[in-house]
């Protein structure tokens, strides 16, 4: 079943309304939260009276963060910065709700509890909030700016975290160019956006137990993190993700309405329940992306690379996401240079900082789709300066297939790949050659037809030995329970959680050719603390390798077991055996045979049959390190049409090759990549999370912030390339974030392209009709 197109299991269930989501879960006499948020981006809190409030009936509580400082500890980066020490590194203390000031707008300050949400929304306004208004830092540069104000007093300015390495001269290469190009980029801030926003519903069990529902990835993890920071017995906490309406990174942390909604349930002994709306989403989930990236880079006049140094501002906003710092956006940009290419010197330097804006997090891609866009579009800016084709520049100085493994700059061995391959396909898909012809054609009648290509490697399933090398208190290796029941039906349990992507028919698939089962016969467990192994979650294309090596595992043990009683029970060697859909047979001899089913019955009932030194049951449970990192590489290719009087752009034709190593279901891995380009065309064209001077979001729903709808994702063509990865089990490599590191930059090019007769430079995104009107009339002169 490996590498077959099976329609996903899990979707009848989706497409018929039955999936259950944390706000479709009812528990008798729950009680409501709502919140009591900042208007101000920075300000002191004068007093906070809740009696209005507490008066109005069916109001249950009234709480500030004074309430809860002492029980509940303020949530923070759990670093380690004796492995991995930057040289600067401040821990923000990020409390549950506010105390004694407000960092941003939207911050809660406040919580009601009443018996309904409507209850508890109107009691909420009643919460008298005085504040004492102080300036605030909105923009990244002017946060380092001396005086600047400061938005955790204790750090004595605004820097977070300064890392900086170098491999090579860089200094040296740039003087032997024979030119350097120098440029700044900015990617604005936008936000994952899941359909489902964030949501918790939590009940204090009779033995003093909790159990906490919530829309996470991540619920091993919520689980320790809650127990840490408020002090319960990890045994006693149970924590449920049902059914996860979309995550693209955003919930993979603790919230602090998870922990409240536990605190809560527990002081009142009644379920409480919270459901975020999309305006809290908004200003109080989570922010990305917000860099701020100087690049050089220094070309030989034959168009070799020779070095390149980017210099990294990324904006944290006001505090530190726990348990994956805020400033992994910024860091994970420094491991992605060079790329794909050849260049042997490198260096980087990185500060983040802390501002009066929403905190930031963990987006599909993190980090990964800012430095594509700057590598490729400097690797255009040469290709113009030189006269040469950008994709014969890149041709010039990629790794070549043959070159794997291969030692790059930033420090990592990529493990093998399709590169120039990739990029071959996707021209050729696309007709790069009859481009050229087409575009002339087109400005001749007053078009603007635009190519852009990006090509890129990506580095996916963090490993532990990576983990721990930058700091992480964090593990990555992932376990799977397999157990076969006494009908030959088989059960997988796994702490990986699949929210969108597919495991449950991915996992079944590898069960479904170790067992000789069908995939309908496999069922998997996932997202429950009481019924699933600890596992690390579903996060940075991990899942595949990661929990998908642990599945094979354990399932390739249970394997072992069957061929040995069904070799006792049949009388010949377990080696004379083989699994084959539906049935263990001697090899050669299909009749003689037993059904998955049989050897369950013998191992679970008929125990008597067993061979004499044989365990009962047939279940395994295996763990799985996945190596430091896998690297998946494609190329994206976009053509678009820039209507020059409006600034509209529209994708005529969008051409992907990718190559994640072995396909496990290439049907899903076709989802994954139309889903995130849908993500990589908003940050393209569209999303833009607007702040003003004051620090007031000024997009705070989806009139004002524009997402992609269907209308706007054109058709995708893919073309798959299989390099197996040398290191994983099976060959697989990661590929849910690809889409939305490759359409940015892709996109960006293309609309350079497009406006290339008057040599416009794409540096800011999005690529907002308005912002497109205005590089064109600026480059007009008009
Ligand atoms: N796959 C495959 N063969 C491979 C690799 C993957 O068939 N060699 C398929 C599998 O079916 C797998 C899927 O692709 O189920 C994604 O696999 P993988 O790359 O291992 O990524 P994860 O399952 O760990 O998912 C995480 C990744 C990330 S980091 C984000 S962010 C993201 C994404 O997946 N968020 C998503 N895809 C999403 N899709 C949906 N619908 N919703 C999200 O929130």
């Amino acid at each position: 079943m490996i590498g077959a197109r099976v329609a996903r299991v899990e979707d009848p269930r989706f497409l018929r309304g039955r999936a259950s989501y944390v706000d479709d879960l009812k528990l008798p006499g729950t009680l409501h939260l709502a919140f009591v948020r900042s208007p101000h981006a920075h300000a002191r809190i004068a007093r906070i009276d809740g009696a209005a409030a507490l008066a109005l009936p069916g109001v249950r509580r009234v709480l500030t963060g004074a309430d809860v400082a002492d029980r509940i500890r303020p949530m923070g980066f759990p670093f380690r910065p004796e492995v991995f020490p930057p040289t600067t590194f401040k821990q923000s203390k990020w409390p549950c709700l506010a105390v004694g000031k407000v960092r941003h707008v939207g911050e809660p300050v406040a919580l009601v509890v009443a018996e309904s949400r409507y209850l508890a929304e109107d009691a909420a306004e009643l919460v008298q909030v005085e504040y004492d208004p102080l300036p605030a830092v909105v923009d990244p540069e002017q946060a380092l700016a001396p005086g600047a104000p400061l938005v955790h007093e204790e750090f004595g300015d605004n820097l977070v975290i300064t890392y900086a390495a170098e491999t090579g001269d860089v200094e040296a290469a740039f003087r032997s160019a024979a030119f350097v190009l120098r440029e700044r980029f900015r990617s604005n801030r936008h936000c994952a956006l899941p359909l489902e926003g964030r949501a918790t519903l939590a009940r204090a069990e009779g033995d003093g137990s909790i159990t906490l529902w919530t829309s996470s990835q991540t619920p091993h993890t919520v689980r320790t993190r809650i127990a840490d920071l408020m002090g319960i017995p990890e045994q006693m906490l149970r924590v449920i993700a049902p059914d996860v309406g979309g995550g693209f990174g955003l919930k993979a942390m603790v919230f602090a309405e998870e922990l409240l909604s536990c605190f809560l349930a527990r002081e009142l002994g009644v379920p409480v329940r919270w459901t975020e709306d999309r305006r809290e989403h908004f200003v109080n989930s989570f922010h990305a992306k917000d860099d701020v990236v100087d690049c050089e880079m220094g070309f030989a006049a034959d168009g070799t690379a020779l070095g390149i140094r980017v210099r990294i501002l990324g904006d944290l906003g006001a505090y530190a996401a726990d348990p994956w710092h805020s400033a992994f956006e910024a860091l994970q940009i420094t491991g992605i240079f060079p790329g794909p290419y050849k260049i042997p010197n490198y260096a980087f330097d990185c500060r983040a900082v802390c501002t009066n804006k929403t905190t930031l997090s963990v987006y599909r891609g993190v980090g990964v789709p800012a430095a594509v866009w700057v590598h490729e579009h400097m690797m255009d800016l040469a290709a113009r300066r030189l006269g040469m084709d950008p994709a014969e520049l890149r041709r010039r100085n990629m790794i070549r297939p043959e070159e794997f493994p291969y030692r790059a700059a930033n420090g990592s061995e990529y493990d093998s790949g399709s590169t120039t391959e990739a990029l071959a396909d996707a021209l050729s898909a696309i007709d790069y050659d009859g481009f050229r012809r087409r575009q002339r054609e087109a400005r001749a009648a007053g078009r603007h037809l635009g190519i852009g290509i990006a090509t890129y490697v990506e580095p996916t399933t963090w490993g532990t030995q990576n983990l721990h090398a930058g700091g992480v208190d964090i593990s990555s290796y992932e376990s799977a329970n397999v157990r076969m029941d006494p009908n030959g039906g088989v059960v997988v349990s796994v702490g990986t959680l699949s929210h969108g992507q597919g495991h449950f028919t991915t996992y079944a698939q590898m069960v479904a050719d170790q067992l000789g089962v069908r995939v309908e016969d496999v069922k998997v467990v996932q997202g429950d603390t009481q019924a699933t192994p600890y596992g690390w979650g579903t996060w940075g294309s991990r899942s595949m390798v990661a929990g998908g090596g642990a599945v094979v595992k354990a399932a390739g043990r249970l394997r072992e077991k069957m061929l040995r009683i069904a070799a006792h029970l049949l009388e010949v060697s377990p080696t004379d055996l083989e699994v084959v859909p539906g049935k263990v047979q001697v090899k050669g001899v299909p009749t003689k045979c037993m059904t998955p089913r049989d050897v369950a019955r013998t191992a679970i009932f008929s125990t008597w049959d067993l061979p004499k030194e044989e365990s009962f049951g047939l279940e395994a449970t295996e763990y799985y390190d996945p190596p430091p990192l896998t690297w998946t590489n494609a190329t994206h290719v976009v053509e678009v049409e820039v209507d020059v009087d409006t600034g509209l752009v529209r994708i005529a034709r969008y051409v992907v090759v990718e190559d994640c190593g072995t396909m496990i279901n290439p049907m899903i891995i076709e989802g994954q990549v139309v889903g995130a380009i849908a993500q990589g065309i908003g940050m393209a064209l569209y999303e833009h999370l607007v702040y003003d001077d004051a620090g007031q979001l000024l997009t705070t729903s989806l009139m004002d912030y524009l997402a992609p709808t269907a209308c706007d994702v054109p058709r995708v063509e893919i073309g798959h390339r299989e390099t197996p990865s040398p290191l994983t089990v099976n060959g697989v490599k990661g590929v849910g974030e690809g889409g939305t590191i490759g359409a940015p930059a892709a996109i960006a090019n293309a609309v350079a392209d497009a406006l290339a007769p008057w040599n416009v430079k794409v540096t800011e995104l999005p690529l907002s009709p308005e912002r497109v009107f205005r590089l064109v009339a600026r480059a007009r002169g008009a």
